[in-house]
Protein backbone atom coordinates (compact mmCIF):
# COMPACT_ATOMS: atom_id res chain seq x y z
CA UNK A 1 0.00 0.00 0.00
CA UNK A 2 1.12 3.16 -0.84
CA UNK A 3 2.25 6.09 2.06
CA UNK A 4 -0.26 8.50 3.26
CA UNK A 5 -0.39 11.76 4.25
CA UNK A 6 -2.47 14.83 4.48
CA UNK A 7 -3.97 18.22 6.65
CA UNK A 8 -6.50 17.74 8.73
CA UNK A 9 -7.33 21.40 9.07
CA UNK A 10 -9.78 21.81 12.25
CA UNK A 11 -11.95 25.10 12.01
CA UNK A 12 -15.07 26.51 14.11
CA UNK A 13 -16.12 28.93 16.96
CA UNK A 14 -14.31 29.42 19.83
CA UNK A 15 -14.73 27.39 22.79
CA UNK A 16 -16.74 24.48 20.29
CA UNK A 17 -14.27 22.20 21.18
CA UNK A 18 -11.36 22.25 18.49
CA UNK A 19 -8.68 21.62 20.38
CA UNK A 20 -9.95 18.83 22.81
CA UNK A 21 -11.02 16.80 19.52
CA UNK A 22 -7.52 17.16 18.15
CA UNK A 23 -5.74 15.92 21.36
CA UNK A 24 -8.20 13.39 21.78
CA UNK A 25 -7.46 11.84 17.99
CA UNK A 26 -3.42 12.28 18.67
CA UNK A 27 -3.97 10.74 22.50
CA UNK A 28 -1.47 13.09 23.51
CA UNK A 29 -2.35 16.62 25.59
CA UNK A 30 -0.41 19.11 22.60
CA UNK A 31 -3.56 21.99 22.38
CA UNK A 32 -4.32 23.95 25.93
CA UNK A 33 -7.75 23.80 26.75
CA UNK A 34 -10.06 25.70 29.28
CA UNK A 35 -13.56 26.86 29.57
CA UNK A 36 -12.68 29.95 28.26
CA UNK A 37 -13.38 31.13 24.80
CA UNK A 38 -10.41 32.41 22.75
CA UNK A 39 -7.72 29.76 24.19
CA UNK A 40 -5.95 29.09 20.70
CA UNK A 41 -4.13 31.87 19.42
CA UNK A 42 -1.83 30.78 16.69
CA UNK A 43 -2.13 27.72 14.50
CA UNK A 44 -0.55 24.62 16.17
CA UNK A 45 0.26 21.10 14.14
CA UNK A 46 -0.31 17.33 15.64
CA UNK A 47 1.01 15.26 14.10
CA UNK A 48 0.29 11.49 14.13
CA UNK A 49 2.85 9.15 12.70
CA UNK A 50 2.38 5.32 12.05
CA UNK A 51 4.29 3.44 9.31
CA UNK A 52 1.87 3.43 7.10
CA UNK A 53 0.62 7.34 7.09
CA UNK A 54 0.96 10.70 8.67
CA UNK A 55 -1.86 12.28 9.75
CA UNK A 56 -1.29 16.66 10.06
CA UNK A 57 -4.17 17.99 12.51
CA UNK A 58 -4.19 21.84 12.03
CA UNK A 59 -5.71 22.93 15.34
CA UNK A 60 -6.64 26.97 15.03
CA UNK A 61 -8.42 29.66 16.94
CA UNK A 62 -12.03 29.96 16.92
CA UNK A 63 -13.44 32.09 14.43
CA UNK A 64 -14.29 35.49 15.82
CA UNK A 65 -15.11 39.54 14.54
CA UNK A 66 -11.79 41.28 15.47
CA UNK A 67 -11.94 43.76 17.90
CA UNK A 68 -7.99 44.22 18.02
CA UNK A 69 -4.68 43.45 16.56
CA UNK A 70 -4.20 40.00 17.79
CA UNK A 71 -7.24 39.08 16.97
CA UNK A 72 -6.80 39.88 13.12
CA UNK A 73 -3.73 37.84 13.55
CA UNK A 74 -5.37 35.31 14.77
CA UNK A 75 -8.02 35.10 11.61
CA UNK A 76 -5.53 35.55 9.21
CA UNK A 77 -4.09 32.08 10.80
CA UNK A 78 -7.25 30.80 10.10
CA UNK A 79 -7.44 32.38 6.33
CA UNK A 80 -3.86 30.58 6.47
CA UNK A 81 -5.63 26.73 6.79
CA UNK A 82 -8.16 27.50 4.77
CA UNK A 83 -5.46 27.35 1.69
CA UNK A 84 -3.92 24.37 2.69
CA UNK A 85 -6.29 21.16 4.08
CA UNK A 86 -6.61 17.97 2.22
CA UNK A 87 -9.58 17.58 4.67
CA UNK A 88 -11.50 20.01 6.47
CA UNK A 89 -13.24 19.29 9.93
CA UNK A 90 -15.56 21.72 11.13
CA UNK A 91 -16.56 22.02 14.88
CA UNK A 92 -19.95 22.67 16.01
CA UNK A 93 -21.07 23.04 19.65
CA UNK A 94 -24.49 21.19 19.76
CA UNK A 95 -24.85 23.78 22.64
CA UNK A 96 -24.59 26.54 20.73
CA UNK A 97 -27.97 27.22 19.47
CA UNK A 98 -26.79 30.18 17.62
CA UNK A 99 -24.42 27.89 15.34
CA UNK A 100 -27.77 25.93 13.88
CA UNK A 101 -29.64 29.18 13.57
CA UNK A 102 -30.42 30.04 9.54
CA UNK A 103 -29.02 33.20 9.57
CA UNK A 104 -25.91 31.81 11.88
CA UNK A 105 -22.80 34.23 10.91
CA UNK A 106 -20.29 31.38 11.29
CA UNK A 107 -21.73 28.50 9.29
CA UNK A 108 -22.82 31.42 6.32
CA UNK A 109 -18.89 32.41 6.15
CA UNK A 110 -17.73 29.12 6.38
CA UNK A 111 -20.13 27.65 4.12
CA UNK A 112 -19.43 30.64 1.86
CA UNK A 113 -15.34 29.67 2.30
CA UNK A 114 -15.78 25.70 1.95
CA UNK A 115 -17.82 25.94 -0.79
CA UNK A 116 -14.69 26.42 -2.96
CA UNK A 117 -12.26 24.23 -1.63
CA UNK A 118 -12.18 20.94 -3.54
CA UNK A 119 -11.50 18.75 -0.62
CA UNK A 120 -14.15 16.90 1.53
CA UNK A 121 -15.41 18.48 4.72
CA UNK A 122 -16.30 16.70 7.78
CA UNK A 123 -18.63 18.29 10.22
CA UNK A 124 -18.15 17.09 14.16
CA UNK A 125 -21.21 18.30 15.97
CA UNK A 126 -19.56 18.09 19.44
CA UNK A 127 -20.72 18.12 23.12
CA UNK A 128 -23.65 15.97 22.27
CA UNK A 129 -23.19 14.68 26.12
CA UNK A 130 -25.54 18.06 26.25
CA UNK A 131 -28.49 17.77 24.53
CA UNK A 132 -31.12 14.62 24.03
CA UNK A 133 -31.30 12.79 20.51
CA UNK A 134 -34.30 14.56 18.94
CA UNK A 135 -32.85 17.36 19.24
CA UNK A 136 -29.25 16.01 17.80
CA UNK A 137 -31.50 14.60 14.82
CA UNK A 138 -32.63 18.31 14.18
CA UNK A 139 -29.49 19.72 13.93
CA UNK A 140 -28.24 17.04 11.79
CA UNK A 141 -31.21 17.81 9.41
CA UNK A 142 -30.38 21.41 9.63
CA UNK A 143 -26.27 20.72 8.68
CA UNK A 144 -26.98 18.36 5.93
CA UNK A 145 -29.21 21.02 4.57
CA UNK A 146 -27.10 23.86 4.54
CA UNK A 147 -23.72 21.28 4.12
CA UNK A 148 -25.07 18.77 1.22
CA UNK A 149 -21.34 17.62 0.06
CA UNK A 150 -20.50 17.44 4.07
CA UNK A 151 -20.47 14.17 6.09
CA UNK A 152 -21.91 14.90 9.65
CA UNK A 153 -20.20 12.78 12.72
CA UNK A 154 -21.76 13.36 16.19
CA UNK A 155 -19.07 12.66 18.65
CA UNK A 156 -18.44 14.45 22.11
CA UNK A 157 -14.29 15.29 22.47
CA UNK A 158 -14.36 15.45 26.25
CA UNK A 159 -15.91 11.63 26.47
CA UNK A 160 -13.80 10.71 23.69
CA UNK A 161 -17.76 9.03 22.45
CA UNK A 162 -17.76 8.33 18.04
CA UNK A 163 -13.98 9.83 17.82
CA UNK A 164 -12.73 6.27 16.70
CA UNK A 165 -15.33 6.24 13.46
CA UNK A 166 -14.49 9.56 12.77
CA UNK A 167 -10.90 8.90 13.16
CA UNK A 168 -11.04 6.17 10.91
CA UNK A 169 -12.94 7.99 7.67
CA UNK A 170 -10.10 10.39 8.11
CA UNK A 171 -7.46 7.47 7.64
CA UNK A 172 -9.57 6.63 5.00
CA UNK A 173 -9.83 9.93 3.18
CA UNK A 174 -6.02 10.98 3.37
CA UNK A 175 -4.63 10.95 0.15
CA UNK A 176 -1.41 8.96 -1.11
CA UNK A 177 1.60 11.21 -0.57
CA UNK A 178 5.07 10.91 1.45
CA UNK A 179 5.20 12.40 5.17
CA UNK A 180 5.66 16.12 4.69
CA UNK A 181 7.43 16.41 8.64
CA UNK A 182 10.28 13.92 9.86
CA UNK A 183 7.96 10.88 11.89
CA UNK A 184 9.65 11.65 14.63
CA UNK A 185 7.90 14.64 14.82
CA UNK A 186 4.94 15.56 16.88
CA UNK A 187 4.28 19.24 16.32
CA UNK A 188 5.82 22.15 14.13
CA UNK A 189 6.43 24.05 17.02
CA UNK A 190 9.09 23.69 19.65
CA UNK A 191 9.29 22.56 23.38
CA UNK A 192 9.15 26.50 24.70
CA UNK A 193 5.72 27.07 22.75
CA UNK A 194 4.37 24.28 24.64
CA UNK A 195 5.61 25.39 28.29
CA UNK A 196 4.57 29.32 27.56
CA UNK A 197 0.87 27.81 26.57
CA UNK A 198 1.08 25.54 29.78
CA UNK A 199 1.53 28.61 31.90
CA UNK A 200 -1.57 30.52 29.59
CA UNK A 201 -3.39 27.53 30.27
CA UNK A 202 -2.97 28.12 34.10
CA UNK A 203 -3.62 31.64 33.70
CA UNK A 204 -7.13 31.21 31.89
CA UNK A 205 -8.15 28.94 34.54
CA UNK A 206 -7.07 30.72 37.70
CA UNK A 207 -7.87 34.27 36.78
CA UNK A 208 -11.01 35.70 35.87
CA UNK A 209 -12.63 38.55 33.71
CA UNK A 210 -10.54 40.34 31.63
CA UNK A 211 -7.10 39.05 32.40
CA UNK A 212 -7.15 35.52 30.19
CA UNK A 213 -7.58 37.77 27.16
CA UNK A 214 -4.87 40.21 28.48
CA UNK A 215 -2.32 38.39 28.73
CA UNK A 216 0.70 37.04 27.38
CA UNK A 217 3.41 34.66 27.96
CA UNK A 218 7.27 34.82 26.43
CA UNK A 219 9.90 32.09 27.77
CA UNK A 220 12.92 34.05 28.54
CA UNK A 221 15.33 31.21 28.79
CA UNK A 222 14.98 27.62 28.90
CA UNK A 223 18.13 25.36 29.78
CA UNK A 224 18.62 21.81 30.26
CA UNK A 225 20.72 20.90 32.79
CA UNK A 226 21.32 17.02 33.72
CA UNK A 227 18.87 16.60 36.34
CA UNK A 228 16.75 19.58 35.66
CA UNK A 229 14.98 21.85 33.65
CA UNK A 230 15.36 25.69 34.20
CA UNK A 231 12.84 27.83 32.71
CA UNK A 232 12.40 31.76 33.09
CA UNK A 233 9.24 33.30 31.75
CA UNK A 234 7.23 37.07 31.70
CA UNK A 235 4.07 36.88 32.10
CA UNK A 236 2.20 40.43 29.83
CA UNK A 237 -0.80 41.92 30.89
CA UNK A 238 -2.07 45.54 29.96
CA UNK A 239 -2.38 47.05 32.96
CA UNK A 240 -0.44 47.84 36.37
CA UNK A 241 -3.85 46.28 38.63
CA UNK A 242 -3.79 43.15 36.17
CA UNK A 243 0.19 43.03 37.58
CA UNK A 244 -1.19 43.00 40.99
CA UNK A 245 -4.49 40.57 40.63
CA UNK A 246 -1.63 38.21 38.65
CA UNK A 247 0.71 38.47 41.61
CA UNK A 248 -2.01 38.14 44.18
CA UNK A 249 -1.59 39.09 48.02
CA UNK A 250 1.24 38.63 49.47
CA UNK A 251 2.33 36.74 46.20
CA UNK A 252 0.33 33.82 46.82
CA UNK A 253 -1.48 33.87 43.43
CA UNK A 254 1.50 33.64 41.31
CA UNK A 255 2.65 30.77 43.88
CA UNK A 256 -0.12 29.08 42.80
CA UNK A 257 0.47 29.66 39.16
CA UNK A 258 3.58 28.89 39.13
CA UNK A 259 3.20 25.46 41.06
CA UNK A 260 0.55 24.42 38.74
CA UNK A 261 2.50 25.13 35.64
CA UNK A 262 5.48 23.45 37.15
CA UNK A 263 3.98 20.49 37.49
CA UNK A 264 1.76 20.41 34.37
CA UNK A 265 5.52 20.83 32.55
CA UNK A 266 6.99 18.01 34.56
CA UNK A 267 4.01 15.97 33.26
CA UNK A 268 4.62 16.71 29.45
CA UNK A 269 8.52 16.60 29.43
CA UNK A 270 9.01 13.75 32.22
CA UNK A 271 11.50 15.79 34.04
CA UNK A 272 11.84 17.79 37.06
CA UNK A 273 11.42 22.07 36.51
CA UNK A 274 12.60 25.03 38.18
CA UNK A 275 9.95 27.55 36.93
CA UNK A 276 10.53 31.37 37.95
CA UNK A 277 7.80 33.97 36.39
CA UNK A 278 7.75 38.08 36.64
CA UNK A 279 4.48 39.42 35.75
CA UNK A 280 5.38 42.49 33.59
CA UNK A 281 2.85 45.45 32.06
CA UNK A 282 3.13 46.03 28.40
CA UNK A 283 0.36 48.45 27.64
CA UNK A 284 -1.52 47.93 23.97
CA UNK A 285 0.56 44.57 23.32
CA UNK A 286 -2.47 43.68 21.37
CA UNK A 287 -2.52 46.38 19.20
CA UNK A 288 0.72 47.14 18.68
CA UNK A 289 2.67 45.40 15.72
CA UNK A 290 6.13 44.74 16.56
CA UNK A 291 4.62 43.30 20.19
CA UNK A 292 2.79 40.55 18.39
CA UNK A 293 5.53 39.78 16.13
CA UNK A 294 7.88 39.40 19.29
CA UNK A 295 5.14 37.13 20.54
CA UNK A 296 5.07 35.43 17.46
CA UNK A 297 1.95 36.06 15.48
N1 LIG B 1 -19.60 18.76 27.81
C1 LIG B 1 -18.60 18.75 26.91
N2 LIG B 1 -17.64 19.69 26.98
C2 LIG B 1 -16.65 19.65 26.05
C3 LIG B 1 -16.59 18.67 25.03
N3 LIG B 1 -15.50 18.91 24.27
C4 LIG B 1 -14.90 20.00 24.80
N4 LIG B 1 -15.57 20.45 25.87
C5 LIG B 1 -15.25 21.60 26.75
O1 LIG B 1 -15.40 22.80 26.01
C6 LIG B 1 -14.46 23.77 26.45
C7 LIG B 1 -13.68 24.31 25.25
O2 LIG B 1 -12.87 23.28 24.72
P1 LIG B 1 -11.62 23.62 23.77
O3 LIG B 1 -11.14 22.32 23.22
O4 LIG B 1 -10.65 24.49 24.48
O5 LIG B 1 -12.36 24.47 22.63
P2 LIG B 1 -11.70 25.22 21.38
O6 LIG B 1 -12.68 25.09 20.26
O7 LIG B 1 -10.33 24.74 21.11
O8 LIG B 1 -11.71 26.73 21.90
P3 LIG B 1 -10.77 27.99 21.42
O9 LIG B 1 -9.36 27.55 21.46
O10 LIG B 1 -11.08 29.02 22.45
O11 LIG B 1 -11.25 28.38 20.07
C8 LIG B 1 -13.58 23.08 27.48
O12 LIG B 1 -14.07 23.40 28.76
C9 LIG B 1 -13.79 21.60 27.17
O13 LIG B 1 -13.59 20.76 28.28
C10 LIG B 1 -17.64 17.67 25.00
O14 LIG B 1 -17.66 16.76 24.19
N5 LIG B 1 -18.61 17.78 25.97
MG1 LIG C 1 -8.54 25.71 21.13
Amino acid sequence: MQHKAGYVNILGKPNAGKSSLMNAMLGEKLSIITSKAQTTRHRILGILNTDEYQMIFSDTPGIVKPLYKLHEKMMDVVQESLKDGDIFLLVIDAADKESFEPDSELLEKVHAKLQKVNVPVLIAINKIDLIDQPKLEGQVDILKAKFPQAEIYPISALHTFNIDQLFQRLIALLPESPPYFDKEDISDKPMRFFVAEMIREKILEQYEREIPYSVEVAINSYKEEPTIIRIQADIFVIRDSQKSIIIGQGGKAIKKLGTEARIEMEKFLGQKVFLELFVKVKKDWRDNESNLKHFGY
